[in-house]
């Protein structure tokens, strides 16, 4: 039987070779991730989880978060990873839509999560930081040596969701063969070794830390030092033990802050890469001057993975998210004809290859109406193709804001606010931030003598909203701004509070 992705995994790795170093001392070598997830794959299928089923996961980040996702890839199961930072209400809606089997939370959260998760017939086991918890208790005196399911290349590993533009978060199903031949093609272009070691300082929860970071690094039988999130001076003191970043923009206009951020900080770096939201061409620029290294942008999405990258020989362009990978086709289209468009023409980012999901779990139509006939997904970015084959991102066809490297779908953020006692109605747009590239801020129009102020909409958010989504800054109007069909111009918006943070 042989199981797509995890067989590469195996192939790769040299058995006691590092996978995971944390906390500066403790350190875990594949042989030691295989036999976990080994256990937990056992567990796992002795609580009667099957392939195909989902397995939803909101915990905080560990080397054995990490290592359930391998033990969900070796069960057959199809892993969803949810964002820490979810409320109740917002996790109430995932576990109704993708029905998963079994859920694992923190232990603080299994109370909460029951009364969610056991209408919908799932069991909840819980998984703890310091790696206690009933899971691992189940996996204990399980066997190591787990027959691995038989998995092709396509069937279903993961289900990411992705906020919709117009209401319900859509799960992403992303096969065996979407995310192996993506992080194959990833390793081959910015030549990850065996002797590699990436500061992996990112949520696990979403593509870039999970599946760029992760699957990268054990396909080259590299190593991470595995952080719990990001910080500047704790990754400044490790790069000299290190040879790879991979952060949002945000990491690196922290790094930057610091003062030991120099080109001695970053002699043993080989590669910094940056992805997940646009990095600017100014920050590019001023991390060359001060540690030499160009930074190397991608671009991708949940349901592509990566698309582009800059060379790692060869010029990194600012401001360009680099060529289409090998076996990626990416083109640009006139959003109104659909026709291609010839270079230097901005126009919708299309892509179709081996890395494109199989589509929106239970939406079928929805499927069909992000693929063009010919097979191409339509990306909502805007950009265009240089002379020289760069492709650049120039805006975006949806409705969006990129916080800190999370997705805020205004929409979602409008509809909550809409139903604050004394609101009339609100637009929610992104403003540029010095720290999070955009920040989510709200203009709304209160009901005349409500009592309403920042305070009481952010205090009315707090448990309908991941902390992350909610409004950096509320500013109150008494209209507006619309054009002649009634829509709100959210473009004169921006426009007009563009300074927001950077004057205050
Ligand atoms: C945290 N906060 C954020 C935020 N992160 N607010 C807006 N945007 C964010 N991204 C909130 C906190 O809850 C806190 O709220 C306040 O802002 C300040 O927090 P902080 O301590 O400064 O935040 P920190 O923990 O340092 O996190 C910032 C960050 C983190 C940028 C390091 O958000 C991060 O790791 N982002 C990476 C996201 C990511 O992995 N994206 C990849 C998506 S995959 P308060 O008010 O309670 O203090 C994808 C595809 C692809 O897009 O191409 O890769
Ligand atoms: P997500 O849905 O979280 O996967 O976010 C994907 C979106 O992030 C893309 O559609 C782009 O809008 C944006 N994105 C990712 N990488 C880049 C980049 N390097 N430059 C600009 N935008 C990016």
């Amino acid at each position: 039987m042989s199981n797509h992705l995890f067989d590469a995994i195996k192939a790769a790795a040299s058995g006691d070779a590092a996978f995971l170093r944390i906390d500066g001392s403790r350190i875990l070598t594949y042989n030691d991730a295989f036999a976990l997830s080994g256990r937990i794959a056992s567990a796992m299928d002795t609580l009667g989880i099957r392939p195909g089923d989902r397995v939803a996961v909101q915990v905080e980040k560990s080397a054995e978060a990490l290592i359930l996702y391998l033990a969900c890839l070796r069960s057959g199961a199809v892993y969803l990873p949810l964002n820490t930072a979810y409320t109740l209400a917002e996790l109430d809606y995932f576990i109704g839509d993708a029905e998963p089997r079994l859920v694992i939370v923190a232990p603080s959260a299994r109370e909460g999560i029951e009364k969610i998760a056991k209408p919908h017939g799932a069991i909840v086991e819980t998984l703890d930081v310091d790696g206690g918890g009933s899971l691992l208790e189940l996996a204990r005196d399980e066997p190591a040596d787990f027959v691995d399911a038989s998995r092709s290349a396509d069937d279903l590993a993961a289900i990411l969701y992705t906020s919709g533009t117009t209401g319900r978060s859509k799960g992403a199903m992303l096969t065996h063969g979407n995310l192996l031949s993506n992080a194959l093609t990833l390793r081959d272009y910015w030549r990850v070794e065996a002797g590699d070691r990436l500061i992996h300082a990112l949520p696990i929860f979403h593509t870039h830390g999970l599946f760029v970071a992760t699957n990268v690094t054990m396909l080259a039988g590299a190593s991470m030092f595995l952080l719990s999130r990001f910080d500047a001076e704790e990754v400044i003191s490790l790069m000299p033990q290190a040879t790879m970043l991979m952060g949002v923009p945000t990491f690196y206009v922290r790094l930057m802050q610091s003062a030991r951020l120099n080109r001695n900080a970053v002699a043993n770096i080989r590669l910094f890469i940056s992805g997940s939201a646009p990095l600017l061409a100014e920050t590019h620029t001023q991390f060359q001057a001060r540690t030499g290294h160009a930074i190397l942008e991608r671009y991708g999405m949940t349901e592509t993975n990566m698309n582009t990258s800059n060379p790692y020989e060869g010029q990194r362009v600012a401001g360009t998210v680099g060529f289409p990978l090998p076996g990626v086709t990416i083109r640009v289209t006139d959003p109104v004809t659909g026709l291609a468009l010839a270079p230097d023409e901005t126009g919708m980012i299309e892509i179709k290859g081996p890395n494109v999901f199989k589509g929106y779990w239970r939406m079928p139509e929805k499927t069909v109406a992000e693929f063009t006939a010919d097979g191409f997904f339509i990306s909502g970015d805007l950009g265009k193709i240089d002379c020289d084959g760069y492709v650049h991102i120039v805006g975006r066809g949806k409705d969006l804001v990129i916080s800190g490297g999370y997705n805020i779908y205004p929409k979602e953020v409008e509809g909550e606010i809409d139903q604050i006692e004394g609101v009339v109605e609100s637009a929610v747009i992104g403003v540029q931030h010095p720290d999070f590239g955009e920040g989510v801020t709200a203009i709304v129009v209160r009901k005349t003598g409500a009592a309403l102020n920042e305070k009481t909409i952010v205090d009315a958010l707090q448990d309908r909203l991941a902390r992350y989504k909610q409004p950096k800054r509320i500013i109150f109007v008494d209209d507006l701004p619309r054009n002649t069909m009634g829509k709100v111009q959210k473009n004169i918006l921006r426009q007009q509070y563009a300074d927001l943070y950077t004057t205050s």
